[in-house]
């Protein structure tokens, strides 16, 4: 998408401002400033910017859905309806903004290697900090502890903590049960270090052994996350990684007898989506879902930064599926920078593979 350079820019948002203003070298009278004391001033029209008869002119202001409701209804609303009587276009400025952050620079890309460091360092920490049983709470408070300790900010989200069945409801943040010796955990975390957030989701066992039908399961997932990391490279998008992930899905669903032998691609496709009823990935910035106004389906380009993140719940109550394998919910989530030449993984140093986690779980005190 190209834009044609703004002549006159309205906003709130510092940042954003000085931002477009380097991109296009915009001079600082073509910026309308809106001081604080023009709050709530019975005419907008004191600004002397308001009184100049510009014509032609693009007013980057997003009236539909408006940042500040105070500055909205008692200025931007009539300063923006009175540009537009003139032959000026009003143009939000949310999906130029989301343009300008789609595409990484390298200084961002250092920012972005920090949080992910200091996640997947959290994420060690909080593996290795509890025997069975254990709280979903105490490891929330440890991930939260450890992020911070390590230099984040804030968490990113409220993570998913959740344990044994638990794992198998997507947006669990309860965080408030006992995971008993011989559960698994799912904790989908991230922190926000410099404006900018990382988001790691990894699955354990809490007594650090891995049963038989928990190992099955998890190799499978972490076998489709590795084939589609192998797939991020310029070219591709997220919606094509979907449908190849959906695909592998279907032939582990099929390997582990988790479906009937005889089931064809039309009921695989659907079992697919049944037992992983979420997206491969998003992208990622200073949002955990950034730039949500960008489609799936456009090329990635070197820049821009992803999740990676298959999942295969299958719920305990579940009586199609065998089972051993009712109750597991896994998911594996890595975050990663499209390149030119291989994807750099910011999350690569929090385990994954079943023996670095168990080494990892080892260690414990
Ligand atoms: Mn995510």
């Amino acid at each position: 998408m190209r834009f044609p350079p703004p002549t006159f820019l309205l906003g709130f948002t510092k940042g954003c401002i000085s931002c477009i203003q380097r991109k296009y070298s915009l001079k600082p009278e073509q910026l309308l400033k809106l001081p604080k004391r023009y709050l709530g001033q019975p005419s907008p029209f004191t600004h002397p910017q308001c009184l100049k008869p510009d014509e032609g002119v693009t007013v980057w202001y997003d009236y539909s859905r408006p940042a500040h409701s105070a500055l909205h209804s008692s200025f931007l609303q009539s300063l923006v309806e009175f540009k537009s009587r003139g032959k000026n276009r009003i143009r939000p400025m949310r999906h130029l903004v989301q343009q300008l952050r789609l595409v990484k620079s390298q200084a961002e890309i250092e920012l972005m290697k920090q949080a992910g460091r200091i996640s997947s360092q959290a994420f060690i920490q909080t593996m290795r900090c509890g025997k069975a049983p254990v709280k979903e709470a105490f490891l929330y408070a440890k991930f939260d502890f450890e992020s911070r300790a390590r230099g984040a900010d804030i968490l990113a989200f409220p993570p998913v903590v959740a344990g044994g069945n638990r794992a198998t409801t997507l947006h669990y943040v309860k965080n408030n049960q006992i995971i008993k010796c011989g559960e698994m955990v799912l904790l989908d975390g991230g922190c926000e270090a410099s404006c900018y957030v990382s988001d790691i989701t990894r699955t354990w066992p809490v007594n650090g052994r891995f049963t038989a039908s928990q190992e099955a399961l998890y190799q499978a997932v972490l076998d489709v996350q590795k084939s589609c990391l192998s797939l991020c490279f310029p070219g591709t998008s997220l919606e094509n990684i979907y449908s190849h992930m959906l695909t592998l899905i279907a032939r582990k669903l099929k390997d582990l007898m988790i479906v009937p032998r005889g089931f064809n691609d039309s009921q695989l496709f659907k079992a697919a989506r049944k037992y992983c009823p979420h997206h491969v990935g998003h992208y990622l910035g200073m949002d955990v879902h950034d730039t949500p106004d960008v489609s799936r389906s456009i090329p990635l380009q070197p820049g821009m930064v992803i999740t990676i993140e298959p999942g295969i719940y299958i719920p305990e109550n579940d009586t199609e599926a065998p089972e051993q394998f009712r109750g597991l919910g896994i998911r594996i989530e890595d975050d990663v920078v499209i390149t030119e030449q291989c994807p750099v993984i910011l999350s690569a140093d929090c385990p994954k593979e079943i023996y670095e986690i168990q080494q990892v779980l080892e260690k414990r005190n």
